[in-house]
C-alpha cells in the first residue's frame, strides 16, 4: 500500500504557506509583475513565519524540514506567484551544496547568516557560454597561498542583485572538462560585481543578473568538498531542487486550473455557462489530471530523497512533466478564457509567462529528458551516501 497522507505538522505548515500566499503574495503579485518589484518585503515576512530556509538544519538555526515538507510550501509559492515563490526558495538552491559538502565552520557561518536575519543566497553555475553544457564554463579559481583568486562572469543569477554570498562553481583545472570543477563559497564583500538586471518575459518579481568576479580573492577553506569534484556536486544539487522547482510549477498549473475552471462556470455563451460545452470541459479534464499527476511525481522525487535513496531519475520525471504541464495548462487556462485571457486585465496570461521559466531553469525540458534516457537505457551507480548526502534527515 502506498500511503499518501499527509502528517498533521504537514498540514499546518501547508495551511501557513497557503494562507501566506492567498493574503500577502497574491495581494502584490501581477502588481509586483507589471512593475518587476522585487519583493525584499515578502522575504521578510516569510523568513519571520519560517518559511525560508527549511531545509537548513536545526543546529544551524534553520527549520530541519525534510524535503516532502519543502515542496508542500514550494507549491503553494507557485500558486501565490512563482516569480515571488523563486525569490523565496533561491536559498535552497545556494545552500545545497553546502549541505552536502562544506565543513562545520563553513555551515556555521554561512548557514547561520540566513538563519540569524532575512539575508539571500545565490547559485552561480550558468556562464554565456555554458548553459546546459556545464563542463565548458570558462569562470578559473586559481590556488595562491592559502587563497584561490576568482575571475568570470555568470549569468541568469536569481537574487544575484541581492545576495550576501554565492556559491560559485569555477574550473580549478582547464584541461580536465567536467573533473577540473569546483565548488566555492564567495561573500558579495569580496569583491562580487553586479553587472545587469535582466528584464524577463515572466517571473518578473525574481531578480536575474549577470555577475562577475575580477580577481576575487576567497580564503582557502572556501573551496567546497575536493577540488575538482564540483560537478558532481552541482548535479547532486540538482537531484535535491528539482522537485522544489516541480512544485512551484504543479503550484502555477494549479492556480491555471483554478482560475479556467471559476471562469468557465460563470461565461455565458450559447445561451449556457461555458463549462456546460464538452469542448470545454475535456479541457478542464486534462488540467485536472496533468495537476494531479506532476504533483504526485513532485512528492516521489522528495520522498525518495526523504528516505535515503538516490532520486536522479524521479528528479527529472517530475521536473520533466510538471514544468511541461503547467506551460500546457496554463496555456489552456487562456484557451477557456478566450480573448480576455490575451489581456493584462485578466489573471491567467501572467501565468503563462511564468510557466515559460520552468521548462528552463534548473535544467531544459530536453535535459531532463536527456537524464532520463540515461538513467532508463544506461543506468549507473553512484554510491547511495552520495546520491542522498546533505538531507535533513
Ligand atoms: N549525481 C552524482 N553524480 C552524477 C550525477 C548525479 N545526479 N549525474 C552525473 N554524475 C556524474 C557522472 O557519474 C559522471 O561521473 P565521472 O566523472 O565519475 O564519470 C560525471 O558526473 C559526468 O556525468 P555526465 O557524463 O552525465 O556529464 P555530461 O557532461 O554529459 O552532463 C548533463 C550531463 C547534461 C545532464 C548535465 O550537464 C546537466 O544537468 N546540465 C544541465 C545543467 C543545468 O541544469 N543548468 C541549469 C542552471 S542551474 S540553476
Amino acid at each position: 500500500m502506498v500511503d499518501l497522507t499527509l502528517t498533521d505538522e504537514q498540514k499546518d505548515l501547508r495551511e501557513l504557506a497557503h494562507n501566506f500566499a492567498k493574503n500577502e503574495i497574491r495581494r502584490v503579485a501581477w502588481e509586483y509583475d507589471r512593475n518587476s518589484t522585487f519583493p525584499r518585503d515578502l522575504i521578510d515576512q516569510a523568513w519571520e513565519l519560517g518559511l525560508m530556509n527549511t531545509h537548513i538544519p536545526e543546529e544551524y538555526g534553520g527549520g530541519g524540514l525534510d524535503y516532502m515538507s519543502g515542496t508542500l510550501i514550494e507549491e503553494e509559492f507557485g500558486w501565490g506567484c512563482s516569480g515571488i515563490g523563486t525569490s523565496l526558495e533561491c536559498n535552497g538552491l545556494a545552500t545545497a551544496p553546502l549541505l552536502i559538502a562544506a565543513s562545520d565552520e563553513i555551515k556555521s557561518k554561512y548557514l547561520g547568516m540566513l538563519s540569524e536575519e532575512p539575508k539571500l543566497a545565490s547559485f552561480c553555475l550558468t556562464e554565456p557560454d555554458a548553459g546546459s553544457d556545464v563542463s565548458s564554463m570558462r569562470t578559473t579559481a586559481v590556488r595562491r597561498g592559502d587563497k584561490y583568486v576568482i575571475n568570470g562572469t555568470k549569468c541568469f543569477i536569481t537574487n544575484g542583485s541581492h545576495a550576501d554570498w554565492y556559491t560559485v562553481y569555477a574550473k580549478t583545472d582547464k584541461d580536465a572538462g567536467h573533473r577540473g570543477i569546483s565548488c566555492f563559497v564567495v561573500p558579495r564583500d569580496a569583491g562580487v560585481v553586479v553587472d545587469k538586471k535582466e528584464d524577463k518575459l515572466g517571473q518578473r518579481a525574481s531578480d536575474t543578473a549577470t555577475i562577475s568576479f575580477n580577481d576575487v580573492e576567497i580564503p582557502a577553506d572556501h573551496l567546497l568538498g575536493e577540488e575538482n569534484k564540483g560537478f558532481k556536486l552541482a548535479m547532486m544539487t540538482l537531484d535535491r531542487t528539482r522537485p522544489g522547482v516541480a512544485a512551484s510549477a504543479v503550484g502555477i498549473a494549479r492556480a491555471a486550473f483554478e482560475f479556467a475552471t471559476e471562469y468557465s462556470k460563470e461565461r455565458v455563451q450559447f445561451g449556457v455557462p461555458i463549462a456546460m460545452h464538452q469542448a470545454i470541459q475535456f479541457i478542464i479534464a486534462d488540467m485536472a489530471t496533468k495537476v494531479e499527476a506532476a504533483r504526485l511525481l513532485t512528492w516521489q522525487s522528495a520522498s525518495l530523497l526523504d528516505q535515503g535513496k538516490r532520486n536522479t531519475l524521479a528528479s527529472s520525471h517530475a521536473k520533466r512533466f510538471a514544468a511541461d504541464s503547467a506551460m500546457e495548462v496554463a496555456t489552456d487556462a487562456v484557451q477557456v478564457y478566450g480573448g480576455y485571457g490575451f489581456i493584462k486585465e485578466y489573471p491567467v496570461e501572467k501565468l503563462m509567462r511564468d510557466a515559460k521559466i520552468m521548462q528552463l531553469y534548473e535544467g531544459t525540458s530536453q535535459i531532463q529528458r536527456l537524464v532520463i534516457a540515461r538513467e532508463v537505457l544506461m543506468p549507473r551507480e553512484i554510491p547511495t551516501e552520495l546520491a542522498t548526502a546533505g538531507a535533513a534527515h
